[in-house]
Parts: structure tokens; C-alpha cells; sequence
């Protein structure tokens, strides 16, 4: 049997044995992982080249490796959140949606098993698991969203603090500070640097807001698509023209007009100082007094809507940007580059007008898909493009090997090490896995669940309407034609329905006899 030399600070992993034969003992490798919130590939230079430059995560693609097949389990927030700490789909970690759910922090997550295994583990920035954190050393993070400027955050003792400055800069100044301050320099760590940025209602840092604002943005061929043959995308509020809110989101706003969301976007702007709202007025005057003016309808109001998302989201970027460099420098100068994984990636992806959108949830391509760019410590071989398919729940395993912990049977993810390694596995998982579930709520996005392969999807609404969706993604990059029920697609559709029911029975997935228990109870 194998003896573990393990002690509180050991730097040793759980392979290293005693035995006379003599081993190395395995690196622990420090972790930086950092996410953000609803930042989506389109808008990294490194992913796509249409909109905007994103130098400082294409250092990361550049020099690490991009992944090109990485997605969520379930586009939402919170449960992206519970498959990352836990390596389990939503239905397994218990948080499926963030309107209902608390996170059951008593139950294993990775942080945990990365402080048995010697690690110190710290997070700052975005929670939003209701519950408070457990597993971590460290934590500071934001109440709910949090806010953009000047916001607050809680603290281990159960404080809120209100700090001056950027949300995305103060994030970074506290990841920093953890780093070279604060933890215990004589064993490995893991930090996660939780983002608030890209989140609604894409509020700039002051000193970005004219950035882009001469640019016009080339808009998606499907933005003014009719949902033709897909009736849960029909039932959407997630639409630009219709549901984004004139103050809100485009910031349009006027003492004497009310909108739903006003309220909450004088709440969010008012926590400017009275001199960083004058610069912030400055700004927006001259635009609001033009919009009013002018007053577009339409066409031409759901083309301005655009720009104007599509500009406060690239400024939100760019100060991100900006941030991730500033780790990357501090990693490097301090030698910690070579023994640091560097994750970048955000929580699920997002529609920037694709279908006419905002926002994310459905299992469509814009929001399942994440952005997945690695540094790798410097015995790690890969390089470039890696195109197996991913998924949030192998970022668990993934960090448990780095840091030469075992792999509890019950995650459910994979570990990614051997892609690190540049090895090729030929046997590759082949599809994925989805299931998103809040609803009613918020953008009215109706629960579904489905398969992904490689060329495939299938996708299966459920609870107040009971549809299918059948996808070739080589044929229909963007997802506008549902094939589901079209002659010569029943040989695909049968062997995708069969691989739907292998994953929700290896993932035990109940989803099918609640359904077909309701089935019986309506009968
Ligand atoms: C808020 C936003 C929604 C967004 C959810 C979930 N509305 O409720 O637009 O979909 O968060 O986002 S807002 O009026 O409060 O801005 S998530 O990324 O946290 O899951
Ligand atoms: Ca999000």
C-alpha cells in the first residue's frame, strides 16, 4: 500500500510516496482562475475579430492554449457557478436556477479538496450562491450582481465594506493584494477572481465611456430573425428592440419618463460621487437630448438600441482587458508564471443580437458556448486551438490533478489534463449534455434540456409546452432552421434521442420520469 507523506504544508501530492523506491513528488501547481460574468467570445479578439481588440486575453490564447469547443451545462449564472466548484451538472450540485435556489455549501466542491490536499484557496468578486462561501481561506465578494461604481462588498467577518473606485480595477487591486500580501507564500494556492463585468447593464469605467463611440458595429445576419418552426424562441423577452429598457440599458434617461427598470438604474448610477456624476453626465447630455430629438422608431430604433449595447459592452471589456493584464504582469514579474495555471473564462456566453438578443439561457450555440483560454504552467505542451468539447463541470477534476488530489468518483466532469499535455485521447467524450430550468422568471426562456455533438443538437422544451428542436450545425451554424420532424432526419434524430437518454442516465438525470410522471397524473 502507499504511505502519504502528507503534512499541513506539504508540497508533496497524495503520489508521492515513501516507498524506498524514490519518486519525485508530483507538483502542485498554483491556480488563477479567473471568470467573468456574461462575457462572451464574440468580443474577444482571440475567439472572433469582427468587433473589438482584446490584447491582454489574446497574450493568454497567444502564448497558452484557446479552447474552441468549451460550453455550460446550464447558461445562467449561479448554476455555472455550482458545476464549476463542484464537477456536477445542476440537477446533481442542487443549484438549478437562480430564482429559487441556495447553494448547500456543506457538500464536497473542489476548493474543499484542494485545501485537503495542502492548497490555500481564496475568492473575490462575484458569488451569487446565496448561501455564504465555504472551502475558501479567503473570500470578498459583491452582495447578488453588485454594483459597477463604487461598490460594496462583504468580508469573512460578515461586514459590508463600501470601496471607491471600479468595480472590475477593485476586483483586481484585492486579487493582487491576496497574492502578495495577504496569503501564506510557502504553499500553493488557488485563487478565483470572480468578475462582475460584463453583467447588465454594462456600466463603463468613467475614464472609457467615449471609447468606441465612433464605431459603428456590422450587426448578425439573424438580428431580425422570426423564430419561424421554434416557438420557445418566439416566447422569449430578451429581444432588443422589445425588451430592452430605454433607461436601464441604453441609459436614455429623463427625470420625466418612466420605464420598468428605472428605478434600478438610479440606483446603480447613484452610487457616483457627485464629481464622477458630472463627468458621467457630461457624457450622456448630449446624447439623450439627440435621442429624444430624433426620437427613432422601428428599424431604426432597434439598429441604435444595438450600437448603443454593443458600445457599452466593448468599453465594459476593454477595462477588463486591462485587468487581466495587469495579473498577467504581476504573475510574471513575480517568477509565478511557470508554476501558474491561468484560466480565463467567463459563465456561460451571451447573444450580442444574434436572433435579435441579449442575454444568454437558451441552449443555442452563443450562450451554451464559453470562452476557455489557458496559460499553462511551463511543463505543459499544448499550444494553439484545442477542439475536443468541454464543459464547465471538467474544470473541477482539472484543477484536483494539478494540484495531485484524487478525483472523487461522483464528479462528473473530466479532467482536461491530458488536452494540456497536447495528448489526443481517442476516446474523447462525443456529446454533451444541457438542461437550463428557470422558468417562469425573467426573460422567459422555457426549460429545456438536450445533446450536443459535434455536428448535432438536440433540444427538448418541456413544462408549459412540449417541443423538440433538432439542429445541423454544419448546415445551420446559426441555429434558424429546426429540422425536427423533417423527412431524412429520423435516422439522426433517433440516434441523438438515444444518446440524450445515455447521458441523463449517466448523469442520473430524473428529468424523464418526472415528465412522464406528470404524463400519468394529467391522464
Ligand atoms: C439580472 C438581469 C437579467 C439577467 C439575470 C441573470 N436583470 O436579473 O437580465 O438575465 O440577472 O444573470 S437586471 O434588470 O437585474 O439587470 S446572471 O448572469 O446573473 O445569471
Ligand atoms: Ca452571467
Amino acid at each position: 500500500g502507499q504511505i502519504l507523506c502528507l503534512g499541513a504544508a506539504a508540497l508533496a501530492a497524495t503520489t508521492a510516496s515513501c516507498s524506498t523506491e524514490k519518486k519525485a513528488p508530483a507538483k502542485q501547481y498554483n491556480i488563477v482562475y479567473i471568470m467573468t460574468d456574461d462575457h462572451t467570445a464574440q468580443m474577444m479578439s482571440c475567439y472572433d475579430t469582427r468587433y473589438i481588440e482584446t490584447p491582454n486575453l489574446d497574450r493568454i490564447a497567444n502564448d497558452g492554449v484557446k479552447f474552441t469547443n468549451s460550453f455550460v451545462a446550464n447558461s445562467l449564472s449561479g448554476p455555472s457557478r455550482a458545476c464549476m466548484l463542484t464537477g456536477k451538472h445542476s440537477h446533481a450540485n442542487g443549484f438549478t436556477d437562480n430564482t429559487t435556489c441556495v447553494f448547500d455549501g456543506s457538500q464536497q466542491t473542489m476548493p474543499k479538496l484542494l485545501q485537503k490536499a495542502g492548497y490555500q484557496t481564496a475568492i473575490i468578486g462575484k458569488w451569487h450562491l446565496i448561501s455564504l462561501p465555504t472551502g475558501f481561506d479567503h473570500w470578498e465578494i459583491v452582495p447578488e450582481q453588485g454594483d459597477y461604481y463604487n461598490p460594496d462588498f462583504i468580508t469573512m467577518d460578515n461586514d459590508t465594506i463600501q470601496k471607491q473606485g471600479y468595480i472590475t480595477n477593485l476586483i483586481t487591486d484585492m486579487s493582487i493584494d491576496w497574492m502578495e500580501n495577504q496569503r501564506d507564500k510557502s504553499r500553493p494556492f488557488c485563487l478565483f477572481i470572480h468578475h462582475k463585468a460584463i453583467h447588465r447593464n454594462w456600466l463603463p469605467e468613467l475614464k472609457y465611456l467615449s471609447l468606441y463611440e465612433d464605431k459603428t458595429f456590422p450587426m448578425p445576419d439573424n438580428f431580425y430573425d422570426d423564430y419561424e418552426g421554434r416557438p420557445a424562441a418566439a416566447a422569449q423577452e430578451m429581444n432588443i428592440l422589445k425588451d430592452m429598457d430605454i433607461i436601464y440599458d441604453t441609459k436614455m434617461y429623463r427625470k420625466d419618463k418612466d420605464t420598468r427598470l428605472k428605478g434600478a438604474y438610479e440606483a446603480y448610477v447613484g452610487r457616483l460621487n457627485p464629481e464622477e456624476r458630472k463627468v458621467y453626465d457630461a457624457f450622456y447630455e448630449p446624447l439623450i437630448e439627440d435621442f429624444y430629438k430624433k426620437n427613432p422608431q422601428g428599424k431604426e430604433l432597434a439598429e441604435w438600441k444595438y450600437q448603443r449595447y454593443m458600445r457599452d459592452y466593448a468599453k465594459v471589456v476593454k477595462s477588463l482587458d486591462d485587468n487581466v493584464g495587469r495579473v498577467l504582469d504581476y504573475l510574471k514579474e513575480k517568477g509565478l508564471l511557470d508554476n501558474t495555471l491561468v484560466v480565463y473564462t467567463s459563465d456561460q456566453g451571451f447573444y450580442m443580437g444574434e436572433h435579435g438578443w441579449f442575454d444568454k439561457r437558451f441552449m443555442y450555440e452563443e450562450s451554451m458556448h464559453t470562452p476557455l483560454i489557458m496559460h499553462l504552467p511551463k511543463d505543459f505542451k499544448a499550444k494553439g486551438d484545442i477542439p475536443q468539447m468541454v464543459q464547465n463541470i471538467d474544470y473541477a477534476p482539472t484543477f484536483l490533478e494539478l494540484a495531485g488530489a484524487p478525483i472523487p468518483e461522483d464528479i462528473q466532469g473530466v479532467s482536461l489534463v491530458p488536452l494540456l499535455k497536447g495528448e489526443k485521447p481517442a476516446d474523447w467524450r462525443k456529446s454533451l449534455y444541457y438542461h437550463f430550468y428557470e422558468y417562469p422568471a425573467e426573460h422567459m426562456v422555457k426549460r429545456h434540456y438536450g445533446v450536443r455533438t459535434d455536428r448535432y443538437k438536440l433540444i427538448h422544451f418541456y413544462n408549459d409546452i412540449d417541443v423538440w428542436e433538432l439542429y445541423d450545425l454544419k448546415e445551420d451554424p446559426t441555429e434558424m432552421h429546426n429540422l425536427f420532424g423533417q423527412p431524412g432526419y429520423e435516422k439522426i434524430t433517433e440516434e441523438l434521442k438515444a444518446e440524450l437518454v445515455k447521458l441523463q442516465t449517466q448523469y442520473k438525470d430524473p428529468i424523464e420520469a418526472k415528465l412522464k410522471q406528470q404524463q400519468e397524473a394529467q391522464k
